[in-house]
């Protein structure tokens, strides 16, 4: 079993909850995200070891071994090579560049984000195909590829009746990001790739996850995974949750009428276990919405006030200029049976999980850095602004120290090593 992206958010808890279910797990990442968050001046608000330390202690307190690789899904001779050594059973795909602020920077990380995002994507489809044709392809696609219609979203296909005549296509995408376009085309991809080779794959459309515990995680310290409050890292509730705890405003943006599926990360977890569980035919491409509930912006922020209400504390809500460029008032009806079908029972969002994830939070608020976690530095209209700028640039003054001078030096992709040699 491989989990490609396990450095990140979802992929160490689900590394090791795949591990601990007893599946033998080959863990890749290519350490990118520590590098973006070196050039943004962002970091995780629980802090993070290394992969090394990671599952050096994972071993040490479960006996369980995760086999950990360091590879860039860009680089196809290397992953060519990985998947002929290895011949997974089935990989779970979560290496992308995943925020949509970051890929609305400027032209340079849109054209990053849809690089590595399509590109990684499609090495990965061509290796199974030669060296692994009976895995199972489980790629973390995500709700904003269908955008906001008028319409009921349905799960990956849409049956349409035109001029007399009805055929099942994929559902229509309109996207809100240079990101979320990047999964539509990976989405495109996989489709073609499963009518072509006869390839196994599902595609989890999923939904904004919150929450940073599960069972692993809380084993101990060095096994949490990252928690991101920043405006361009950091997603809707785990940031309200992160400025409920400080004591600042929550930054609802607009009118907050924007409605989004969201789910626990316990169920992503549980979700792709699933999928794992229960393979696509070859030949299948099959599309699962992935989360529990839905909510608007409004919703989550008046629940995350109730919470701390009726620990004594008032909370405000500031509904700042919408940075992006999205409908704030809109229809949304999204359907998501299909993995409930397959077993999944839901951890629904309730008064005690936030307030232990505010708990949680509470311990490392002294960490926090204020302007990155209020201000958005980036816009839609106009890319990153002077917030942007101003951590863009400090970044650039660190890595003149030793340390981080290295890390993004092994971040470069292999043209700009090559420039720095020259
Ligand atoms: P993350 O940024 O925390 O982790 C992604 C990991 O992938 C990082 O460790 C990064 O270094 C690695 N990576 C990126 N490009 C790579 C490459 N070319 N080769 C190897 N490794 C690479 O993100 P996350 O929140 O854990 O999200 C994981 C996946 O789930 C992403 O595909 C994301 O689009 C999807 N998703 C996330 C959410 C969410 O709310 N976090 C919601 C829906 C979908
Ligand atoms: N928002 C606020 N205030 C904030 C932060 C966000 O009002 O402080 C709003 C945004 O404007 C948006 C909504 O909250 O309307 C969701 O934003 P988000 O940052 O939580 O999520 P998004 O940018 O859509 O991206 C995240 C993940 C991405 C994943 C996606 C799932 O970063 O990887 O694909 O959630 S989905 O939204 O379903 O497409």
């Amino acid at each position: 079993m491989a989990v490609l992206g396990t450095d990140g958010y979802i992929g160490w808890p689900m590394a090791m909850h795949l591990s601990r279910l007893g599946y033998d797990v080959v863990a890749v990442d290519n350490l990118a995200r520590r590098g973006w968050d070196v050039e943004g001046g962002t970091y995780s608000l629980v802090p993070i070891p290394t992969m090394e330390q990671r599952v050096e202690r994972w071993r040490e307190l479960t006996g369980n071994t995760i086999i950990w690789h360091h590879l860039d899904l860009c680089d196809h001779k290397a992953l060519e090579a990985f998947m002929a050594e290895f011949v997974p059973e089935a990989v779970v795909h979560l290496a992308e560049q995943r925020s949509a602020p970051f890929s609305m920077i400027d032209r340079d990380h849109a054209v990053r984000t849809q690089v590595n995002n399509i590109v990684g994507n499609l090495n990965l489809m061509f290796a199974i195909h030669e060296h692994a044709p009976d895995c199972h392809l489980v790629k973390l696609g995500t709700m904003g590829e269908y955008g906001c219609p008028n319409i009921d979203i349905e799960e990956g296909y849409l049956t349409i009746e035109h001029n007399g005549r009805t055929d099942t296509l994929p559902y229509p995408k309109v996207p809100h990001s240079f990101y979320h376009l990047s999964k539509v085309a990976d989405s495109q991809n996989i489709h073609f790739g499963t009518r072509i080779w006869g390839m196994r794959a599902t595609d989890l459309n999923q939904g904004v996850v919150y929450g940073n515990q599960t069972e692993d995680t809380m084993l101990h310290p060095d096994l949490m995974t990252r928690l991101d409050f920043d405006s361009i890292w950091g997603t809707a509730l785990n940031r309200f949750c992160v400025q409920a705890a400080a004591g600042l405003p929550i930054t609802v943006y607009g009118h907050g009428g924007q409605t989004r599926g969201y789910l626990d990360i316990r169920d992503t977890m549980a979700c792709i276990t699933l999928a794992i569980e229960h393979p696509a035919d070859r030949g299948e491409c099959r599309v699962f919405n992935q989360f529990t509930e839905q909510f608007s912006l409004n919703e989550l922020a008046d629940m995350v006030l109730r919470v701390r209400k009726a620990r004594g504390w008032e909370t405000t809500i500031d509904h700042v200029a919408n940075p992006r460029v999205e409908a704030e008032s809109h229809y949304y009806n999204a359907k998501h049976s299909a993995l409930v079908d397959l077993g999944l029972e839901p951890h629904l969002l309730d008064e005690s999980m936030l307030g232990s994830m505010i708990e949680l939070v509470e311990q490392y608020v002294h960490q926090l850095d204020p302007v990155l976690l209020q201000q958005p530095s980036v816009n839609w209209r106009t890319g990153g602004n002077e917030v942007w700028d101003t951590y863009a640039n400090q970044s650039q003054v660190e890595a003149a120290t030793d340390s981080v001078d290295a890390l993004v030096a092994s971040q470069a992709r292999p043209r700009e090593r090559q420039l720095q040699q020259d």
